[in-house]
This record gives C-alpha cells, sequence and structure tokens, in this order.
C-alpha cells in the first residue's frame, strides 16, 4: 500500500522527522468505532485500539488523523504511540454541560458543506457550517443535493451564494448525475475531502456514486418529517478508483461553534465592525441614541436575518467561554486541593 494515496505529503513527512520516532510507522485513521480505529499504513489495513492518555481520558483521535504505530511481541494490536501536528482539523462544541471539542475530521483539504434542495435547506445552518469550515483551515465549497427533486434552483442558488461570499457553490443529483462533473475537479491524488451535512441529505448516496459503487449503506428518508435516519454511525475515509481520498460522516443534528476568529471575520466582518461604531462602546444596539446598528437595520444596509444570526452565534459563544472558565476553575480547585493535601503530608514528615 502507497501511503501517498492516502494523503502522505511532505508535510507530514517533515512533521514526523521532527518526532525521531524509532522502530515506528505512520497510519492514517479511516474508520472510527469508538475503543476501536481502522486504520491504513504502508502494509495496508489493521485494526488499532484507541490509547487512553494519562488522565484516563481516550487520547483525542480523529478520523484523517496521522498517527505513530509500534509492533511490540505482547500486544494483539500495533500500539499508537502518538499523534502527528494536524494540517487542518474541522471541530465542534460536542453536546453535554462540559465544554468539550469534537473533532469532525482531520486533516481535510477540502469540505463539501451539503444540504439538499428540497426541505433541508436553511441558510442560518450554511452560516455555522460556514464559520466553523473558515476556521478548520480546509476550503470549504456548498453542495447542494437533490437538484432532481427542485424547480427553483436559480433561486436557491442565488440565497446560498448570497450566503456565500467567495465560496463556490454547485448543485447536484447523484440521481442524474447532473453536476457531479463540477465536484470531480476537486477529487485529486492525494487529496481528502469530508461530507458534512444533516442526515438525510445524500452523503453516503454521492460518495457511492462517485465511487461508482455500493460501498455505504444509504436509507430512505422517513415519510413523515422527511428527515434522514441517521443512516451513517461512524466516520469513514474511502480512497476512490481515480484518486482522491472522500469522508462521509453521520448526518449532524447540530452544529455548535467550538472556537472562532476568522471563521467570524470572514463570515459577520461588517457587523462586527457597525458595532465598533456605535456611540457608547457599552450599547446594547436597542434604543440607544447614535446606535450604528440600529442606523445600519432602519436604512437597510443591514439585512435583519443576518443581524439575528450574528446576535444567537454571540450568545452562543458566550455561554461556551464561560463553560470553558468553569471548568478550568474546577481544574484549579482541584489542583489546589491536592497541593494543600501534599504539603500537609510533607510538614508531618
Ligand atoms: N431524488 C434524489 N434522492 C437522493 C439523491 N441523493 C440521495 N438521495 C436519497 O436520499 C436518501 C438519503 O440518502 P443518504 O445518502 O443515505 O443520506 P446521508 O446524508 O448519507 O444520511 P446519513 O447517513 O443519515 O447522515 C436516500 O433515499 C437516497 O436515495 C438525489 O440526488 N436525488
Ligand atoms: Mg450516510
Ligand atoms: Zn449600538
Amino acid at each position: 500500500m502507497n501511503i501517498n494515496e492516502y494523503g502522505w505529503d511532505e508535510y507530514f513527512e517533515s512533521e514526523w522527522n521532527k518526532m525521531q520516532a524509532q522502530n515506528m510507522y505512520p497510519a492514517r485513521i479511516i474508520a472510527d468505532y469508538g475503543q476501536m480505529l481502522r486504520v491504513v499504513t504502508h502494509k495496508g489495513e489493521v485494526f488499532v485500539n484507541r490509547p487512553l492518555h494519562k488522565d484516563n481520558n481516550y487520547l483525542h483521535l480523529a478520523v484523517g488523523d496521522w498517527i505513530g504505530l509500534e509492533e511490540t511481541e505482547t500486544a494483539e494490536f500495533p500500539l499508537v504511540r502518538f499523534v502527528l501536528s494536524r494540517k487542518t482539523k474541522f471541530s465542534r462544541a460536542a453536546a453535554g454541560i462540559e465544554a468539550k471539542e469534537q473533532i469532525v475530521a482531520a486533516n481535510v483539504d477540502t469540505v463539501f458543506l451539503i444540504q439538499s434542495l428540497n426541505r433541508d435547506f436553511n441558510m442560518k445552518r450554511l452560516e455555522r457550517y460556514l464559520i466553523a469550515a473558515w476556521d478548520s483551515g480546509a476550503l470549504p465549497v456548498v453542495v447542494l443535493t437533490k437538484a432532481d427533486c427542485c424547480d427553483d434552483i436559480p433561486q436557491k442558488l442565488a440565497v446560498a451564494t448570497a450566503s456565500a461570499p467567495g465560496v463556490e457553490v454547485i448543485s447536484i443529483s447523484s440521481k442524474t448525475g447532473e453536476g457531479l462533473e463540477e465536484i470531480k475537479k476537486f477529487l485529486l491524488p492525494g487529496k481528502t475531502i469530508a461530507l458534512l451535512g444533516s442526515s438525510g441529505v445524500g452523503k453516503s448516496t454521492l460518495l457511492n456514486t462517485l465511487a461508482d459503487k455500493e460501498l455505504l449503506k444509504t436509507h430512505e428518508i422517513r415519510e413523515d418529517d422527511s428527515r434522514g435516519r441517521h443512516t451513517t454511525t461512524h466516520r469513514e475515509l474511502v480512497l476512490l478508483p481515480g484518486g482522491g481520498i472522500l469522508m462521509d460522516t453521520p448526518g449532524m443534528r447540530a452544529l455548535s461553534i467550538w472556537e472562532s476568529d476568522t471563521g467570524m471575520e470572514i463570515m459577520f466582518g461588517d457587523v462586527e465592525k457597525l458595532t465598533g461604531q456605535c456611540r457608547f462602546y457599552d450599547c446594547k444596539h436597542q434604543n440607544e441614541p447614535g446606535c450604528a446598528v440600529r442606523f445600519a437595520l432602519n436604512s437597510g444596509e443591514l439585512d435583519i436575518a443576518r443581524w439575528e444570526s450574528w446576535l444567537k452565534l454571540q450568545k452562543e459563544m458566550a455561554h461556551l467561554e464561560a463553560k470553558k472558565e468553569g471548568k478550568l476553575r474546577l481544574q484549579e480547585k482541584q489542583w489546589g486541593r491536592q497541593i494543600s493535601k501534599l504539603q500537609k503530608e510533607l510538614r508531618k514528615k
């Protein structure tokens, strides 16, 4: 197996050399089953155990990661020794009370942000995906599926293009083949593309169509509410016959932003600039005199829907920051307790 086909390049080569790994070889994680990971190496595919970190958490690994493996005489599977520094990572905030990053895809070059042209079409959701994509370091492309089920494509394309400045928007149908040529120009040898979007938008169908093979299970969407059934249950990388690597992912219910600077700047830089132009530095943008935001909303310069999106995202990110700080304070408290315990024991001696 030639690992270059799986995306190994000069970047990873140079990262690898920095690790001075003796008796080890590189592997890429191609499927994630929780405790078990499937990886590809120069020898082919093998399974490995997800390693435990010092503090008993599983080490943060994601499909797409390059890792260092070591064979031992005692262990049944090769051991994971380290993960190479990532070129890109697409993250979201994990659901739950604790502030936790979930890496959805690692080392992807391009992300296809997928929505279907029927009922799934939602611009607020697309804004979120775009923010996360810009922050990931990968190139976003908007892919609108099921063109065969839509009779107002130009209108929807226009709406999507307006929400995604500077991003290519492609409408396709896996059924009729429409738009697939435009997709194919992104399938380059050694380049990785992640398919991201809600359940039922046709991610696995697109992968099967491009691979020209039924590699992945797909499923009719539910009759009653036209939502997907969460058919894909794990993330997986697939090497296409003509070159290029595609990552299928399970449909995401919600995409909560984990961390953003570039993404927010690219998507909402104009809004952020306006909020800095109000007369009062702590303006709440409600009825204050000299509010630049109200002025822009009244004159039509600022679109109300974009303003609402920005407000909602700000609130969400402030909430996440508070959770992150809470976690830090708790850790400090625990460390404090451990230190005073140690000090007490030392005094006793
Ligand atoms: N009409 C039409 N149906 C499509 C198209 N692409 C996918 N579908 C159908 O949409 C349904 C869901 O497709 P999947 O590929 O399973 O969707 P998915 O995005 O992988 O869903 P999850 O794995 O649940 O995240 C299936 O019944 C597909 O046949 C298309 O271009 N046109
Ligand atoms: Mg699927
Ligand atoms: Zn204001």
